[in-house]
C-alpha cells in the first residue's frame, strides 16, 4: 500500500491530507463544509483510496477556498502516488446513476490537465455549499494531477443527487485508470512512450 501525504497552509486554507492506495474503505474526513465531507466520503469508497483530510478554511467568507483548495491537495497526492501510469489502464470511463439523476465521466490520465464541465445546475446551495464549486473542485484536482478529465451530467432534478453521481463517477472512472495492466506493464500505455505534458 503507498501512501502520499500533503501538508498545505496559506492565509485562506489550512489542510493536512493522507491517501493510501489500494484503499481499504475507509476515511476521516472534516473540512466544515458538510457536503464536501458527504461527497469526499463516497469518493474515497468507489474510488478504492482511503482519504484522511482535515481541512481548516475560512469559512467566515465561503466555501470556496476551503472546497479548491482540497482539490488541490487531492491532486498533489494522487500525483505522488501514481508516478507509474504507463503501467495502469489509463483511461477510465463510468456511468452512474443516483435514483432520477444519471452522469458520465471519462478520464485519461495524459500528464494534461483539461477539465470538460458539462452540467446544467441550478446555482442554489447545499448548506454551506454553494452548486457552482462542484466544477472549481474538479478544476482544482485535474489542474494538480494533470488529467483529462470529462464530466457530464446527462440528466437530472434533485441537485443532491446530481452531484453526487457526478462525484460517484469520477470516483469510479479513476479506479478504472488507475487498476495496473498486465499488457501495459510490459510494454507501456503510451505510443510515445512516455506519459507527460
Ligand atoms: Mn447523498
Amino acid at each position: 500500500m503507498a501512501e502520499a501525504k500533503i501538508t498545505r497552509k496559506s492565509k485562506e486554507t489550512d489542510i493536512e491530507l493522507l491517501v493510501r492506495f489500494p484503499g481499504t474503505g475507509q476515511s476521516k474526513i472534516n473540512t466544515g463544509v458538510g457536503f464536501l465531507d458527504h461527497m469526499l466520503t463516497l469518493f474515497s469508497k468507489h474510488s478504492g483510496m482511503d482519504i484522511e483530510l482535515d481541512a481548516k478554511g475560512d469559512l467566515e467568507v465561503d466555501a470556496h477556498h476551503t472546497v479548491e483548495d482540497v482539490g488541490i491537495c487531492l491532486g498533489k497526492a494522487c500525483t505522488q502516488l501514481f508516478p507509474d501510469i504507463e503501467k495502469r489502464n489509463r483511461f477510465g470511463h463510468a456511468v452512474v446513476p443516483m435514483d432520477e439523476a444519471l452522469s458520465e465521466v471519462a478520464i485519461d490520465l495524459s500528464g494534461r490537465p483539461y477539465l470538460h464541465f458539462s452540467a446544467d445546475l441550478p446555482r442554489v446551495k447545499l448548506g454551506t455549499f454553494d452548486i457552482e464549486l462542484t466544477e472549481e473542485f474538479f478544476r482544482a484536482f485535474s489542474n494538480h494531477f494533470k488529467i483529462t478529465l470529462h464530466i457530464i451530467l446527462r440528466y437530472g432534478k434533485n441537485t443532491h443527487h446530481c452531484i453526487e453521481a457526478i462525484f460517484k463517477a469520477c470516483a469510479r472512472a479513476l479506479a478504472q485508470s488507475l487498476e495496473e495492466n498486465t499488457n501495459y506493464a510490459r510494454y507501456g500505455s503510451s505510443t510515445k512512450g512516455m506519459i507527460d505534458s
